[in-house]
């Protein structure tokens, strides 16, 4: 008999005057970041989560494989979570590896994540083992940061830059204007924007945040008492909006998991991480000193760190983060394919269908096309293998999440994943089984561009 694993999670409202602006956040169980959710493949979790807010909101768990109706999307998937109600997910893990869950709509920018480990029972257990979540608080009013974002009036947490004048969809004519509202907002913003190896402005994220959390400390997170010489981290870049840099003190970062699916080892100097990704890590502990894992913000000066052992610390030799390239480890990546993931790679697909990804950032509309319109909707057949093409056509990467299922990406080795950031001007084509009926979602990681329309329904039917 499966083994039932109980969790209750209680929301609640967290107001503060900051600068005179009422800021609103939320807390799980009474801290900022949630509870890690720990099970084994095959146990029964039930997760009773009590929302004690005056909003309705949902929990995505974000990765995993379970009944449509618990995937937590209201008015798509799941009914919401009404205020002073209460509401229990229950399902059979089907998986192992690290994923995190959070809120699926505005209010996950105001907290509601956490992380999620389902361990395998049989594999051998890693001693130094830590799920950090990576995120980040704006004090202000998230609405109006929002509202802000899709009414050009920018403010300091609606950072825009001026890489973005080749929007796809931006009219010629449009472009002197942009310029001029883009000037007036640098010059008034203190984030320095991020250069690439040629010197080209990089344009990563549309918000700033005021602090950055690992965990529930800010900026700086402290790992004592290492026991091995190898520490495992399960980073999560649990961001609504922001790439994360990640370089290691001690040296190498070797990667052995993403989005939950392992990997052949390989080893990284620097680790981009895009928002909704997950990696798993070992990295070099030592007791005559402590090192640090830097992570820095991409596209400001920002960065928080994990300190790894109590010893004197051996520091990154700089925190320009201009020293410290991106480096997506995605061409080296060879997923080792789980038993829980069913590939079904002799069968051929059935379809392949063509989507663009298309934006304005100056009326801020982010959306997927189809020969050139907008799409909201996708019916697949259920059981049938799918390709799915997508042309980034913007400016900015935008990492890609499906809801209910793992795809592979062709252009990397096949390598199996959930979330895959798409860089500007990139096409990937995923391939996927369309095994779990029900209605899913297709969308961008980047809270901000799913809340504006860079989503789709994929609508799974017999
Ligand atoms: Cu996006």
């Amino acid at each position: 008999m499966a083994k039932n694993v109980k969790y209750k999670l209680i929301i609640e409202e967290n107001s503060q005057t900051i600068n005179n602006k009422t800021v609103t956040n939320y807390t799980v169980n009474g801290t900022s970041v949630a509870p890690t959710i720990i099970a084994n493949m095959g146990d029964n979790l039930i997760i009773e989560v009590v929302n004690k807010t005056n909003i309705k909101t949902t929990i995505h768990s974000h990765g995993v494989l379970l009944p449509n109706k618990y995937d937590g999307v209201g008015d798509i998937n799941s009914i919401y979570i009404e205020p002073d109600s209460t509401f229990t997910y229950e399902y059979e893990v089907k998986q192992t590896g690290t994923y995190w869950y959070h809120a699926h709509g505005i209010e996950e920018a105001q907290g509601i994540h956490g992380a999620i480990v389902f361990n395998d029972p049989n594999a051998e257990e890693i001693k130094d083992d830590y799920p950090l979540i990576f995120t980040g608080k704006i004090n202000d009013d998230i609405h109006k940061v929002y509202a802000n974002l899709t009414h050009k009036a920018y403010n300091t947490h609606a950072d825009m830059s001026m890489d973005n004048m080749a929007d796809m969809n931006m009219p010629a004519t449009n472009m002197q204007d942009k310029q001029s509202t883009h000037t007036q907002h640098l010059a008034e913003n203190k984030a320095v924007k991020s250069k690439d190896q040629k010197g080209k402005m990089l344009h990563y994220s549309d918000v700033s945040y005021d602090e950055h959390y690992i965990n529930n400390n800010t900026s700086i997170y402290n790992i004592d008492n290492i026991s091995s010489k190898k520490v495992k981290l399960r980073l999560i870049n649990a961001y609504s909006d922001g790439y994360l840099n990640f370089v290691y003190s001690g040296g190498d970062i070797e990667v052995i998991a993403t989005d939950g699916i392992n990997i052949k080892p390989i080893k990284v100097k620097n680790l981009t991480v895009a928002m909704g990704e997950t990696y798993d890590v070992l990295v070099n502990a030592s007791t005559d000193n402590a090192y640090e894992l830097v992570a820095f913000f991409l596209g400001t000066k920002d960065y928080s760190k994990v300190v790894i052992g109590n010893k004197p610390l051996i520091p990154l030799k700089s925190y320009n983060y201009a020293k410290y390239p991106t480096s997506s480890p995605y061409k080296k990546i060879i997923s080792l394919k789980p038993a829980f993931i069913n590939l079904h790679e002799n069968i051929p697909a059935k379809r392949t269908i063509k989507l663009q990804l298309t934006g304005n950032h100056s009326k801020y509309k982010w959306m997927f096309t189809s020969n050139k319109k907008a799409i909201n909707s996708l019916d697949i057949k259920a059981g049938d293998k799918v390709i799915i093409q997508i042309a980034n056509n913007t400016m900015m990467p935008h990492p890609i999440h499906l809801h209910g299922a793992f795809f592979t990406v062709k252009k990397y080795n096949n390598m199996i994943k959930h979330t895959v950031n798409i860089k500007r001007m990139e096409t990937l084509t995923l391939e996927f089984i369309a095994d779990e009926e029900g209605k899913w979602l297709l969308h961008c990681h980047n809270l901000f561009h799913m809340l504006s329309g860079m989503m789709i329904t994929i609508n799974i039917q017999k």
